[in-house]
């Protein structure tokens, strides 16, 4: 029998002050998978009126990812925890993934006592070194006294400047001893993001002012900054007052209406087209807002020219400006706030020729629209892209793995609205991600229809996690794009090795089959023609369902895939 500290009227156990700690933040859900080392705490979670959900999960992995499509779409933190050992190994990749993208992730990680440290105890490893460099700020908790300041420090490191993940690790000798009840307090404010926000340097913002106002074609170009901050009416605001055209990283989805006049879509090697790239190669002034500038967006530092256009870069980390382009003004600051000033100091209105940005936009989807209408089989990626856009409500969550559905969603899945509709894991872009990130979405919107969208690859990655999704019943319809193969890769050999196709070919699996026997209700679809029907259903079914598509292999897709493959 474990035998924790008495709980008294001055004291809780180490476990409980967790507990208590993560309902003072505001906490709703938290995504996991127990263990030995985490048997404390979950016995807290079982004991005390906290009103957080636990949701059981299949892997650390997928419970990582859960909680950070659950931030995403929450502007909350999210939370996930394992044990120790494999648990922590598990919980990494997503951690990292959401680190890198900027999403504040909490990690609790349980871990062999303090006193069996260094004893060859089953499942004990370096925490503390492990996750270092993958997280934005963590811990390992040594004494129970300490939980409440590294909780309150883990929330504020999330959710202030550059948001990021954190891991917290828990002994567990420390969930059991004593913490004084006097010291259970937190700033609620830190458990949303962004939590504090700084504006940049007046002097910065009136240079990049006067730089907008002497600029003939200014062009914004958003990363996924815009949405985390909720800038999108002070990015609207200012792109109107300018007429600048607005393009979009792929994670910048939702920074403006896609169907707006000034939306370009997204640019970049995953998802942008040429008359995409056209419109950034046009600019004497590019903006860039919460954007890293980084391979994709930018192809290499190719699109925008170094040297080209004037640059003026918005991003909250100091490290950013500068780091991929010389930049001429640098605005560091929330971007919601630059923006707002920059509104201020921008007064009038600019009308330019949009007819240019029109011509691009319509010559890119005038090649899409001709193959979406293709009758062919297997079916082929735009026919699936032109489905969903028609038979989905436009408040819908889409979820895109990498491999055929992220470039194709980005490039022609329009966003109807602002603010977090559309994702992808773009940071290491692992795949497998999708359908936990989906489950994640769903609990922070649970009203509207969320969707995941995978490769069979990923499809192999994560399937476990159906099973969550069948025993906590949860509407979300999943899309298997099946090719057999790593199609991605293989174009990639077909664009660049002269066709030298090389272990990128897997078997055929029937996905809703598979689905069907861990009682989601699924389709396999062959014809084009059965395409919008069978998502209709899928979408109206009151739990799971999965639709697997066979489809056309990415190497025998049109040609932008060698464009994208970079
Ligand atoms: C975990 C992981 N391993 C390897 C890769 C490299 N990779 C990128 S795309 C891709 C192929 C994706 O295959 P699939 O999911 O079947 O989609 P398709 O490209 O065929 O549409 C691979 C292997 C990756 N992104 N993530």
């Amino acid at each position: 029998m474990n035998k924790p500290v008495e709980a008294s009227a001055a004291t809780l156990t180490g476990a409980e002050a967790v507990v208590e700690m993560l309902k003072a933040h505001g906490v709703e859900v938290i995504f996991g998978l127990c263990g030995d080392t985490s048997l404390p705490l979950y016995d807290a979670l079982a004991r005390l009126p906290h009103g957080m959900k636990h949701v059981l999960t299949r892997d650390e992995r997928h419970a990582a990812y859960m909680a950070d499509g659950y931030a995403r779409v929450s502007g909350k933190v999210g939370v996930c925890e394992g044990p120790s050992g494999g648990g922590a190994t598990y919980l990494l990749p997503g951690l990292v993934e959401a680190n890198e993208s900027s999403i504040p992730v909490l990690a609790i990680n349980t871990d062999v006592s303090v006193s069996s440290r260094g004893r060859f105890t089953l499942t004990e490893l370096d925490q503390k070194n492990l996750m270092r460099p993958l997280t934005k700020w963590n811990a390992v908790l040594d004494r129970p006294a300490d939980i409440p300041r590294v909780f309150r420090k883990a929330f504020e490191e999330m959710t202030t400047g550059r948001t990021g993940a954190a891991h917290i690790a828990l002994p567990f000798d420390v969930q059991n001893g004593p913490v004084d009840r006097s010291d259970i307090w937190a700033d609620p404010t830190l458990g949303a993001y962004p939590s504090r926000r700084v504006a940049p340097d007046a002097f910065y913002v009136e240079l990049a002012a006067k730089l907008i106002r002497n600029s003939k074609n200014p062009v914004f170009i958003c990363g996924g900054g815009v949405v985390l901050s909720r800038a999108e009416a002070e990015l609207a605001e200012l792109a109107e007052k300018i007429s600048a055209p607005v393009a979009t990283t792929v994670s910048g989805k939702g920074s403006i209406e896609e169907r707006c006049a000034l939306s370009v879509g997204v640019v970049g090697s995953n998802g942008g087209t040429p008359e995409t790239r056209a419109v950034v190669d046009a600019a004497d002034l590019v903006i860039f807002v919460g954007c890293r500038a980084g391979s994709v967006t930018t192809e290499r530092r190719r699109h925008p020219a170094p040297g080209r256009a004037k640059i003026i870069h918005i991003d909250v980390d100091p490290a950013v400006p500068g780091t991929n382009y010389k930049v001429d003004v640098p605005l560091v600051g929330d971007a919601k706030l630059a923006l707002s000033l920059l509104n201020e100091m921008i007064s009038g209105e600019t009308q330019r020729d949009l007819s240019p940005l029109e011509g691009k936009k319509h010559e890119k989807f005038r090649k899409f629209e001709a193959l979406a209408a293709s009758e062919d089989t297997p079916i082929k990626p735009e026919r699936v892209v032109a489905e969903l856009q028609k038979t989905l409500d436009k408040d819908a969550i889409v979820v895109a793995d990498p491999g055929t559905p992220c470039p194709y969603l980005s490039a022609y899945y329009v966003v109807r609205g602002t603010g977090r509709r559309y994702f992808s894991n773009r940071a290491h872009g692992a795949l497998g991600y999708s359908l936990a990130a989906a489950i994640g979405a769903h609990f922070a919107r649970p009203k509207v229809k969320t969707v995941a969208v995978m490769g069979d690859g990923s499809f192999g990655m994560c399937v476990g996690e159906l099973e969550t999704a069948v025993r906590l019943k949860l509407p979300i319809t999943f899309v298997v794009l099946s090719n057999a193969v790593y199609g991605w890769i293989k174009a990639g050999q077909k664009s660049g090795y002269d066709k030298r196709y090389f272990s990128v070919d897997f078997g055929v699996t029937d996905h809703a089959k598979v689905a069907d026997a861990f009682g989601v209700r699924s389709w396999r679809v062959f014809e084009p023609s059965q395409l919008r029907s069978i998502l209709k259903n899928a979408f109206e079914h009151p739990g799971p369902s999965l639709v697997d598509i066979v489809c056309q292999p990415l190497h025998e897709a049109r040609a932008p895939v060698s464009e994208w493959v970079a």
